[in-house]
């Protein structure tokens, strides 16, 4: 060999041996467990007696449901794989961009059949690499099972493309009683958060199907609306402070603005008061662009039980004074099932108005 080419062999041997050292370095530091990994709050073990007073009611239900144990779905207690996995890329490689939505329902069986690797309850992580994002789908719920079957048809392929470690918690309202949408998506949160380190919570009204995947269902920096363009709106924000529909907020922001408030009973109005709560918090509103924001909602009739709120003017008025009381810290219910189906955790509640508004109306 001349001296040249030993000089490029030599080169060679440097930069293989530079990308093994790289290699290595990237491999270990994806595979160390973080504190928060550690940290699961598991609830099983509580157990009050009474059940109607309190949030905690969910716990009898849930240690009657799986023998005392947690369920397998969630015996996950550290999000972060032992396996040492490397985190999901940064735009997940398998996206559409614009969806071709299904309208038909399948049962939750089919359903399940046809996304691998969803776990029952709903759950789901990327097998191969962490993901970067733990989130908590909470739809509030109430008889639209129909609804739930298309919503969950056309939802989970698309998250299981975003490549996210995420939960559907369906919150099921019990008759007697006015639906609370606002009350239930508080409920599926605290909820949520009893059985998983969820960094986030994405709230989703069951009749709006997502039509393209680029509409990430992740943990935005400011609150995000992700339901800008609908098309009984013609896609277009029908006023420019709405967030109603499909919204997303981390754990963090939404403690910070103890929920939404839990005085809304029937149609209307909780979803201009979190708007305002949100400014009073100091976030902001952001949303994807129109093109990627894209809905179509399911026809259907007004439902008996959510007729409009005609509170809900004198309500908005109070929204700052009320903030700090009424939210989070002011949940009363009691669950009186779980259900673990295939593709989602079925939570079922109990709520009364007059419990709710004593001495606040
Ligand atoms: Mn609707």
């Amino acid at each position: 060999m001349d001296r040249c080419s030993k000089f490029r062999v030599f080169n060679v041997l440097l930069v293989v041996c530079v990308a093994n050292f790289l290699l290595y370095r990237y491999f270990s530091q994806a595979g160390m467990p973080t504190l928060s990994g550690l940290i699961f709050k598991d609830a099983s073990l509580r157990v009050t007696p009474d059940s109607s007073a309190n949030s905690s009611g969910s716990i009898l239900t849930l240690s009657r449901l799986t023998n005392g144990t947690t369920p397998a779905s969630f015996s996950h207690s550290a999000h972060n794989s032992s396996l040492g996995l490397p985190l999901c890329p940064l735009v997940p490689p398998s996206l559409n961009g614009p969806l071709a939505t299904f309208k038909e329902a399948s049962s939750w069986e089919q359903i399940a059949k046809e996304n691998p690797g969803l776990q029952p309850g709903g759950r789901y992580k990327p097998p191969d690499c962490e993901a970067r994002h733990r989130v908590a789908i909470v739809i509030p719920y109430r008889n639209r099972e129909e609804h739930l079957k298309i919503l969950l048809k056309n939802l989970h392929p698309m998250l299981i493309r975003q490549q996210l470690d995420y939960g559907i918690f369906v919150i099921d309202q019990a008759l007697p009683g006015k639906f609370n949408r606002a009350m239930l998506m508080n409920i599926g949160f605290v909820e949520a958060m009893k059985r998983y380190d969820f960094q986030c919570a994405v709230f989703h009204d069951v009749d709006l199907i997502p039509e393209n995947d680029k509409n990430i269902y992740s943990c935005p920096e400011m609150p995000r609306h992700l339901s800008a363009a609908i098309d009984k709106f013609n896609y277009r924000l029908p006023y420019s402070g709405i967030y109603g529909g499909v919204s997303a907020v981390t754990k963090a922001q939404f403690e910070k603005m103890n929920g939404f408030s839990n005085m809304f009973f029937g149609w209307g109005g909780e979803d201009d008061d979190m708007a305002a709560r949100i400014a009073h918090a100091g976030f902001k509103i952001t949303r994807y662009p129109m093109e990627i924001a894209r809905y179509k909602m399911i026809k259907h009739n007004n439902d008996r039980g959510n007729e409009q709120n005609p509170q809900r003017f004198a309500l908005l008025k109070t929204t700052a004074k009320r903030m700090a009381t009424d939210g989070l810290n002011s949940l009363k219910y009691s669950v009186p099932v779980v259900e673990e189906l295939p593709t989602h955790l079925r939570i079922q509640v109990l709520i009364n108005e007059q419990d709710i508004l004593k001495g606040k109306m």
